[in-house]
């Protein structure tokens, strides 16, 4: 039988890659993107497209009921640095949305639901060195106490309804096709277009804070890769952790410098979303995700800096030549 999927916060970092990586292996009108915002530029085109809120659960329900989803994804969230902004929102949203959405895929009998945990999970009591899945867990911002809830939710729903649900804490993610949208992580993105604009950029993280991020193409290959993976492989339920590449704002800054010699980097003195960074692990061990899928990253620092440039550039020349036509 084939896939129906709907993607739900298809506009976002993650869902505009997604969406298109779904629509490549299950064919366009397999793939149903949606969004509370109009489609975004790069899922416009490629296939239909339905407006949902999903803190709206009649418009939720109708939805559900003409799609009759087999497979979900949920990626519709408010992050770590705008989540210090609007408190409840962050929590209505994140917790609201995800009850809604496993509560439907049981009615429906979906067959497997996708929902995003992060490193976020994790607080300034873990151990901050190869992190593992198990350990102390007292996250101190309200996405990061939002996903760890969601992740016993999900837990839950798998134990009391055998609903399959899937779940990976993904590191910080670096893509050139769409921003990041209101994370602690982002600086590793605006750097790619400043470096390129301006040659110089201003860190609102410190020089040495490393944090756990990955490369946009390993982490929809992971999540592919886990949404596809027989179910009696799986042994976790609440979320997978998942490890890519560990760097600091000047480790990434010196990448840059071998492809932008003359690429400055400064770094601000105090910004909200350092206590956020210093709160989170430095690295994190992802065994239980490499020996039950047989995950692996494929891109290193210099791999990822000479791919995100590359085709960076491309796409600020196209779109420079089109501003100027
Ligand atoms: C954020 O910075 O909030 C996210 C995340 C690590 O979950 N990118």
């Amino acid at each position: 039988m084939s896939e129906k999927i709907l993607v739900i916060g298809a506009n976002g970092q993650i869902g505009t890659e997604l969406v298109n990586a779904l629509r490549n292996i299950h064919g366009a009108e397999q793939v149903i993107a949606s969004d509370i915002n109009s489609p975004a530029q790069a899922i416009r085109h490629s296939g239909p497209f339905e407006f949902v809120n999903v803190l709206d659960k009649a418009n939720l329900h109708h939805i559900f009921t003409k799609h009759q989803p087999t497979q979900v994804y949920l990626l519709a969230a408010i992050l770590s640095a705008v989540g210090e902004q609007k408190p409840k929102m962050a929590w209505d949203l994140n917790m609201t949305g995800l009850i809604h959405v496993l509560d439907f895929a049981v009615e429906f009998k979906t067959k497997k639901v996708f929902w995003p945990s992060s490193i976020a999970v994790f607080g300034p009591h873990s151990p901050k060195e190869d992190t593992p899945q198990y350990c102390v867990m007292d996250p101190n911002t309200v996405y990061g106490f939002s996903k760890l809830a969601g992740e016993r939710w999900c837990e839950y729903y798998y134990t009391k309804y055998g609903l399959d649900v899937r779940s990976i804490r993904y590191p910080g993610l670096i893509g050139w096709r769409a921003a990041p949208g209101g994370g602690t992580t982002d600086y590793a993105v605006h750097i790619f277009h400043e470096a390129l604009r301006k040659g110089s950029y201003e860190s609102f993280l410190s020089a040495g804070t490393a944090l756990p991020m990955m490369y946009m193409d390993d982490a929809i290959r992971a999540t592919i890769t886990l949404m596809d993976a027989p179910p009696e492989t799986l042994s976790i339920r609440s979320s997978y952790n998942l490890a890519g590449i560990s760097f600091t704002p000047e480790q990434l800054a010196g990448e840059i410098k071998k492809i932008i010699s003359n690429f400055e980097i400064s770094y601000s003195e105090s910004d909200p979303r350092q206590a956020i960074a210093d709160s989170w692990p430095k690295s994190i061990d992802d065994s239980y995700a490499r020996q039950d899928w047989g995950w692996e990253s494929a891109y290193d620092l210099p791999a990822m800096t000479e791919d995100m440039l590359r085709n960076l550039k491309n796409v600020m020349e196209v779109k420079d030549k089109g501003e100027r036509l």
